[in-house]
């Protein structure tokens, strides 16, 4: 009777850990000071993921990034950027799992004057 109980929380607990961590690494890294606007940006996931919505926000303005490039579930997306000078970026991305889970996230970084 324990067995199944623990085995399945366990299942939950890696669900959720996914759900709420999907990010495995972006370039630039989230918080970081570049020197320059870079020409793209780069999300890459632990799971296979297809990406609804990509928005910047620098300052006052707000721009949605083309995702017209990619189909598909994939773990890996490398967008585009606008450059608005210095200043910080905030990148919110919304998705679906490969489970039909949706997510989403955020992270920023900071191009310098
Ligand atoms: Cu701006």
């Amino acid at each position: 009777m324990t067995r199944p109980i623990l085995t399945s929380l366990m299942v939950l607990w890696a669900t959720s850990a996914f759900a709420h961590s999907p990010l495995n690494a972006t370039v630039p890294a989230n918080e970081a000071i570049v020197a320059e606007v870079p020409s793209e940006i780069v999300l890459g996931f632990k799971g296979n993921i297809r990406l609804t919505r990509v928005a910047m926000t620098h300052a006052v303005h707000e721009a949605d990034l083309d995702l017209d490039g990619f189909s598909g579930f994939i773990s890996e997306y490398t967008i585009p950027m606008q450059s608005m000078g210095a200043g910080t970026y905030q990148i919110e991305w919304r998705g679906l799992g490969d489970d039909g889970h949706p997510m989403s996230g955020t992270f920023s970084f900071t191009v310098q004057e």
